[in-house]
């Protein structure tokens, strides 16, 4: 299929997901906004309708907490039946947020929204029309750094604290199975909605599913306090990836107030300090790839997964490691399509099932970009063109097979389309 075709199909998706204030991810499967998607989506319409794309990062910061916490969903009002957990799953939550009229959840995502507002503003030619945006954006999005840097610590680092699997985004990856040794159970019975449209198959187990009811219980009890929470809680972890795009933020950050003329947001050395934690807390010297840590164990989590080479996005990673991490989970994924979020010969490794074996375009994105900023351009447009092959292929999935290239999950997805416009554009 030719670009310029892609690129109208890519469009067309992005339309018809658009609900007016913000763009869904999938009209049946995900009727709310979500952070992160909305993110990438907010990259995409910046290739074709700028104000568009300036609205979708709005929609993200009008959702914000009192202390500057952007919640992993804000929820539409029209649609609260139409997914589960909805917003009384996280009661506590409503009074956090800002605008007492807007229903969130009581998490948030990897701040990619930062560096979308970032590469959007970028796009507006119009030097007073860009400054405008990042004048209004820059406040909520500095508290949000603070935020995560403040309210998410735990003892002893500068990392970030990611409370649940949902908050990574990687909902059932193996990175997180160790939840499911923890056998928690909630408290009020629920019925899953997420299977509707999708094979049970393809989606989290019941078990994993326990794990996030459970965890939500646990975090609105604690009002969303970080101590509060840990000390009773099994699941606590630095996220590679989001401890990654932490960094990338606040250099993205520093660039909005260069800009602007703000002082720098984050110092020099906080920023070193932070990169100085990442390397000691997520480098695995016997995988020879960056990992997670479990906060609750005091150890690396020691699993292979697409997440420490999306890291490279964060723009941290120690320069002679960026060849190796590459080479290294090329080699683990032989005969998968590009990039594989678990490697084929992983115990874990599940074809089909979400967060445990596919192909996410977003991932790819990241994983490209990371690649492309390390100085590996050829390894950088080998991942964009097997991307945009898949989607080629197999249209705008949710996901794809990495075995087959067959699309999973849901259709016309908006964070598939947004990637491709943005690969596409990336290419002219
Ligand atoms: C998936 O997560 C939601 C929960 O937040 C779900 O499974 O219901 C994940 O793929 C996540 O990364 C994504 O942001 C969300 C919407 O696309 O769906």
């Amino acid at each position: 299929m030719p670009d310029q075709r892609l690129a109208a199909g890519a469009r067309r998706v992005l339309r018809a997901n658009d609900t007016g204030r913000w763009t869904v991810p999938s009209p049946a499967q995900y009727p709310h906004q979500w952070n992160w998607d909305s993110a990438f989506v907010a990259v995409g319409l910046a290739t074709f309708d700028w104000e568009r794309a300036a609205a979708e990062i709005d929609a993200i910061l009008e959702a914000r907490w009192r202390e500057g916490m952007l919640p992993h969903v804000r929820y539409d009002p029209r649609r609260t039946a139409d997914y589960f957990p909805g917003p009384d799953r996280w009661p506590r939550a409503q009074a956090h947020v800002a605008d007492s009229a807007v229903r969130t959840s009581g998490i948030t995502n990897p701040p990619i929204v930062v560096t979308a507002t970032l590469l959007v503003g970028r796009r507006q030619p119009n030097r007073e029309r860009r400054l405008a945006f990042w004048r209004r954006t820059y406040p909520v999005l500095r508290r949000f750094v603070e935020y995560l840097s403040h309210r998410r610590r735990v003892p002893g680092s500068p990392l970030v604290a990611v409370v649940h699997p949902w908050e990574s985004g990687w909902d059932n990856s193996p990175r997180w199975d160790h939840l499911r040794g923890a056998g928690l159970r909630p408290r009020r019975p629920f019925t899953r909605q997420d299977a509707r449209g999708v094979p049970a198959s393809d989606r989290p187990s019941d078990a994993d599913y326990d794990g996030y009811l459970a965890l939500v219980e646990l975090l609105d009890e604690a009002d969303y306090e970080l101590g509060t929470y840990r000390a009773r809680s099994p699941f606590c972890v630095h996220d590679v990836l989001a401890d990654a795009l932490w960094y990338r933020a606040a250099r993205d950050l520093a660039e909005m107030a260069g800009e602007l003329g703000e002082p720098p947001p984050v110092s020099r050395w906080r920023l070193d300090r932070f990169a100085a934690a990442f390397e000691e807390r997520h480098w695995d010297p016997d995988l020879g790839l960056y990992v997670d840590w479990d906060c609750v164990a005091g150890r690396r989590i020691a699993r292979p997964t697409a997440a420490g080479l999306a890291a490279l996005a964060g723009g941290l990673i120690v320069p002679e490691r960026a060849a190796a991490t590459w080479e290294r989970y090329a080699a683990l994924s032989a005969g998968a399509r590009a990039v594989c979020t678990v490697p084929p010969g992983d115990p874990a490794f599940d074809a089909r099932r979400y967060w445990r074996g596919p192909v996410w375009a977003p991932v790819n994105w990241l994983v490209a970009d990371g690649l492309a900023s390390a100085g590996l351009r050829a390894e950088a447009a080998s991942v964009r063109d097997g991307t945009l092959d898949l989607v080629r292929e197999a249209g705008f999935a949710e996901y794809f097979d990495p075995l087959t290239g067959e699309p999973c999950g849901a259709g016309d997805f908006s964070w598939t389309a947004a990637v491709t416009l943005d690969l596409l554009a990336r290419a002219d």
